[in-house]
């Protein structure tokens, strides 16, 4: 009960991917994962020496234990036992990795058929009190207010405007936009996290011709919008059909949501050839 993370948020975590592929089970981008969570944890000072190959493996075994074809893998590193108070520095530092099944995190229906959002009333986390590409626990109190509002209203998904008031991201998803077959997406000074599946989806639709512009978006410019999609690792590539109740486009995902989601499907599940790695 004294853990000092569950009474101050002084975690950091990860959350990766593992899925099936033609040549077995394959964990996605779990190099880059393992780098962020080291990045985390310098972020928030938290000392940590183990190195980044040795939880690498410790990912793959604790996939192999639970006997998963597919599923969602959590690292997380957080002071435990030895300090109470604001200080953690004589707290014992621990590791932890769990990994589960888990499906579309915004549902089967959402991940086909759109998701229906709402812009938050709440700003999210600025670089002048957090640090927003680190994940953080405690700063996902943050998401959660956003999260319970956007369902406690009667929507799936929240997403923050930053406190200069352009689009921030979605809870736990970065978000783009297309705009006369162009797509969109706020930059890291937006104060987002730095998606590993955002940058993988800039990389596989680049490589396709298509052009992408990181920029800074306003709240008009969402409802202007001729498509938007979340990625994330738990979202995957996940289409919003609704923004603030406005049908966004046709109301139906559109052909970029559409070749992002199948580039992103593929790749993931080892089947581009160009992208084995
Ligand atoms: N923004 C936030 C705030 C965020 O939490 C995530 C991941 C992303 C963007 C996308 O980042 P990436 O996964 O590197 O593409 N959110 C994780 C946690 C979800 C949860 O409910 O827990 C995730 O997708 O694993």
């Amino acid at each position: 009960f004294l853990t000092h993370a569950l009474h101050y948020g002084t975690a950091v975590f990860e959350g990766i991917r593992a899925y099936r592929t033609p040549d077995g089970t394959a964990i996605f981008r779990l190099r880059e994962h393992i780098e962020r969570l080291r990045r985390s944890t310098r972020a928030y000072g938290i000392p940590w020496d183990y190195d980044v190959d040795a939880i690498m493996e410790a990912c793959r075994e604790v996939v192999r234990a639970n006997g998963l074809e597919a599923g969602y893998i959590r690292p997380l590193v957080f002071y435990a036992l030895g300090a109470i108070g604001l200080n953690p520095a004589a707290a014992e530092v621990r590791t932890g990795i769990a990994a589960w099944e888990w499906g579309a995190y915004l549902g089967d229906e959402g991940i086909r058929n759109g998701i229906r959002v709402r812009i938050s009333t709440w700003r999210r986390i600025s670089g002048q009190s957090f640090i927003p590409v680190a994940k953080g626990s405690g700063q996902y109190l943050n998401s959660v207010l956003a999260k319970q509002e956007a369902i406690a209203t009667g929507y799936d998904e929240a997403l923050m405007l930053n406190v200069d008031g352009n689009i921030s991201e979605g809870s736990g998803e970065n978000l783009f936009l297309a705009r006369d077959g162009v797509l969109f997406t706020p930059p890291i000074s937006a104060g987002i996290l730095d998606g590993i599946t955002r940058a993988s989806v800039m990389d596989l639709l680049r490589a396709e011709g298509v052009e992408i512009r990181e920029t800074n978006l306003t709240r008009g410019d969402l409802y202007a919008a001729d498509e938007l999609f979340l990625t994330g690792t738990a979202a995957e590539v996940t289409p919003i059909r609704e923004v603030d109740d406005r049908p966004i486009g046709t109301g139906k995902p559109g052909p970029l949501t559409r070749q992002a989601q199948e580039l992103y499907a593929e790749a993931v599940t080892g089947k581009l050839e160009s992208r084995r790695d």
